[in-house]
């Protein structure tokens, strides 16, 4: 008999775009190789649960198709035509070009792209240390939290709000905006156990009977975009029945008289005419959760992704400042703990060396910015050179179709850097194999949560594949860009970063493995008051505070008609919201990921599928002025009548006709400081022959 040792369990941190942040274990089998992964039972907030898609990480990082070598485009673009070369003559060629256009038409030609595909601070925000020293273009991050977040802040002045945890302590609790079961399984976890140990309520508000929704009691089913009006009648049925705290308001909110004379004509009819919700839905609610002192308003990012999104999400927020909720233990209301954390990012991202002149470039309207828009480009020169970590805008980006014939310019020189071929990979000139975050150092903090987390490397890189911060500091010295930074590990840059933001150091964190910096329940429950200077709530946003296109902006919470309305030509709304099985277009290239999700479809009711002339299974054309695409149809009465739902993000390759659902959305910046507006657009569908 042989006696197997049994594997080491690593700690680190789940690195993916996710609320979630989960504490995991995961096990190593061999210098190289990991085994399943887990969430960590010890962590209060993972409390041992994860999605299933990262416990099969394994899966993911010993993918036969992970990009092992550099390899240079040889052929067209796009071509897939690749030979490999080695690494520094790889770095070569793009300090290179780089440099070639840099002599032409000065460092703003050159746009080093990033988002989340990575969390962990090091090897996201390193990128931005080359930018700065380089003075190229920056990037103005609106692809995801800018719109929900300016919506929180603007009201309560800080981006942090009730323990996540207490969720567990609420006797109502509001899952608004957010496919909790989808995209932040742990919600559910402190949900359930409100339920099991107090018989907690939960509500779900949202487009669509999702999966989170299923789990509820009571579930409102509304038109996108009209969560302002639903907040607005909700709080007039509060005024109006006594629910609403009024000495509360008096010692801690900002506008409470005009908010009640405003909401008169805010009634409940008013908003089911905008949300097509019913008067007694809209009343059950408001009572439920006027009568509940416990009540929690666990506020997502779904609901903000429109034109008015900000003015939706400050709007919702209002409540608990109606009902005072806010002074009760599972009450309040949480959308992310951005603010705790107390960053000291100088020398992450190198702030030292910010030109405040150099311009900045919108994210989310790359396609615009790469085909030339003079206005996107501040009158300044063209992008010429890009270098990608992180993200893979030819499929997530809105308005596809510019985005790809931007990618598709022949002057254009593309690194991407990258973990797997994305469409986004397959334009690039020179592609750079990456560490998946078990192979790398990093560190990391919750934003649906509260703490800061370790996650040291488990094996060796795969092939040879290299982290980004070795990418960025190879980089920096073939590019003359100079910074302390670019000398250091990343261990010594997460051991210098928390000691300056007053955290423990990198050794500390990493025998305790993650440290749990929720604030005090008087001051996360704003008790001391609001974070705004005069430390109150404000019911009158000053959206001029909060970015430059203000103007218009509806002064008080409202329902602000400003997004894709229907009409005869465009009798649909879609929204995009996201599948279980992957994250964002990460997992696409997973066999169990694609097993579960089949195919692209769209969602759309029966009566409206009788209208089109359509069938479950059958291929609808969905299009509007940006473009169309051909999507199966899946008959679901889950959704308002005129409602349509497309889970994905799926990359452009697996489309009938090779373009993603992107096509549709609009590069629209959302007022006042920019966002994508992915759940936003009216579109056409026609039966196909
Ligand atoms: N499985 C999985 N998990 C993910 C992701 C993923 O793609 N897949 N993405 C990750 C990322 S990057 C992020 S930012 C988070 C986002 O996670 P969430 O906060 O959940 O936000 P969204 O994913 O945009 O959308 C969630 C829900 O918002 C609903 N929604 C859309 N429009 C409206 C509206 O007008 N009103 C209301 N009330 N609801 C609306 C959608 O129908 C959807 O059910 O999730 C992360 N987690
Ligand atoms: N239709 C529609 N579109 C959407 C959304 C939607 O709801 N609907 N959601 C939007 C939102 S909220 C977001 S945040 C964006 C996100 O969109 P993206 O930022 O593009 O997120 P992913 O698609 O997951 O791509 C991240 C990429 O980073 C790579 N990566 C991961 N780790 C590393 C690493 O350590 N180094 C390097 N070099 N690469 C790494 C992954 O392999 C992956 O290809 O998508 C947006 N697009
Ligand atoms: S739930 Fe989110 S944070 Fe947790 S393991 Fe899954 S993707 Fe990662
Ligand atoms: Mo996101």
């Amino acid at each position: 008999m042989t006696n197997i040792a049994p594997p080491e369990i690593y700690a680190t941190a789940c690195p993916h775009d996710c609320p979630s942040t989960c504490a995991l274990e995961v096990e190593k089998l061999g210098d190289r190789e990991i085994g399943r992964v887990r969430g960590a039972e010890d962590n209060t907030y993972t409390a041992g649960v994860i999605c299933a898609k990262v416990a099969r990480y394994a899966e993911r990082t010993h993918h036969p198709d992970r990009l092992m070598h550099p390899m240079r485009r040889v052929g067209a673009k796009g071509s897939g035509q690749w030979q490999q070369i080695s690494w520094d003559a790889a770095l070569d060629e793009v300090a290179e070009e780089f440099l070639k256009r840099e002599a032409e038409y000065g460092a703003e030609t050159i746009w080093p792209y990033y988002y989340a595909g990575t969390m962990g601070l090091v090897q996201r925000d390193g990128i931005n240390r080359l930018g700065h020293v380089k003075k190229y273009s920056r990037q103005k991050s609106t692809i995801c939290t800018m719109l929900a977040w300016t919506g929180w802040n603007v009201g309560t002045g800080a981006l942090y709000g009730a323990d996540p945890r207490e969720m567990a302590k609420s006797d109502l609790i509001v899952i608004w905006g957010t496919n909790a079961v989808h995209t932040q399984i742990n919600v559910m976890t402190h949900v359930t156990r409100a339920r099991k140990e107090r018989n907690a309520k939960i509500v779900v508000i949202d487009p669509y009977r999702n999966a989170t929704a299923i789990a509820a009691d009571m579930h409102l089913c509304l038109r996108p975009g009209t969560d302002g009006a639903l907040a607005c009648a909700v709080m007039h049925i509060l005024f109006a029945e006594g629910m609403a705290d009024r000495a509360y308001m008096e010692k801690y909110t900002k506008g409470a008289r005009e908010l009640e004379e405003h909401l008169k004509s805010r009634t409940p009819e008013w908003a089911a005419a905008i949300t097509g919700l019913s008067v007694e839905e809209i009343y059950g609610f408001a009572r439920a959760y006027g009568q509940t002192k416990r009540a929690y308003l666990r506020l997502g990012y779904g609901f903000s992704r429109s034109r008015n999104g900000c003015v939706n999400m400050h709007a919702a927020s209002c409540l608990a400042a109606v009902s005072g909720a806010w002074q009760y233990e599972g009450g309040g209301a949480f959308h992310n703990n951005g603010a705790i954390y107390h960053w000291d990012k100088t020398l992450i991202e190198g702030l030292d060396a910010v030109d405040p002149a150099v311009r900045m470039l919108d994210m989310s309207r790359i396609g615009p910015v790469l085909t030339g828009d003079k206005r996107d480009l501040c009158d300044g020169p063209p992008v010429t050179g890009l270098l990608i970590q992180n993200t893979n805008p030819m499929d997530v980006a809105p308005d596809l179709a510019k985005v790809h014939a931007g990618f598709a310019r022949d002057d254009l020189f593309v690194c991407v850097h990258e973990q797997f071929m994305t469409e986004t990979a397959k334009m690039a000139d020179i592609v750079l194999p990456a560490t998946t975050f078990v192979e790398h150092d990093d560190f990391y903090q919750g934003g649906g949560q509260n703490h800061i987390m370790m996650g040291g490397k488990v094996i060796e890189p795969l092939g040879e594949c290299r982290s980004n911060h070795a990418v960025i500091c190879d980089l920096a010295k073939r590019l003359g860009a100079e910074h302390r930074g670019f000398e250091m590990t990343e261990m010594e840059i997460i051991d210098d970063t928390l000691k300056k933001s007053g955290w423990p150091d990198a050794g500390q964190l990493t025998a305790s493995k993650w440290h749990d910096c929720q604030l005090p329940f008087e001051e996360a429950h704003y008790l001391g008051g609001f974070a705004h200077p005069d430390k109150r709530f404000h019911f009158t946003p000053d959206w001029s505070r909060m970015g430059p296109d203000f103007a218009e902006m509806p002064t008080l919470p409202d329902h602000w008609d400003v997004i894709d309305q229907t009409d005869e030509t465009h009798p649909y709304r879609l929204v995009t919201a996201p599948a279980r099985n992957f994250l964002n277009s990460s997992f696409t290239a997973t066999p169990s990921s694609l097993k579960r999700e089949k195919r692209p479809t769209v969602k759309i009711h029966s009566q409206d599928a009788a209208k089109i002339g359509t069938e479950d299974g059958a291929i609808v054309r969905l299009g509007n002025k940006q473009g169309s695409l051909l999507l199966h149809a899946e008959i679901f009465d889950g959704v308002q009548p005129g409602t349509v739902i497309s889970e994905g993000v799926w990359p452009s390759k697996h489309f009938i006709e090779k373009i993603g659902i992107n096509i549709l959305i609009s590069a629209d910046a959302a007022k006042p400081n920019g966002g994508a507006v992915f759940h936003d657009t009216a579109v056409w569908i026609t039966a196909e022959e």
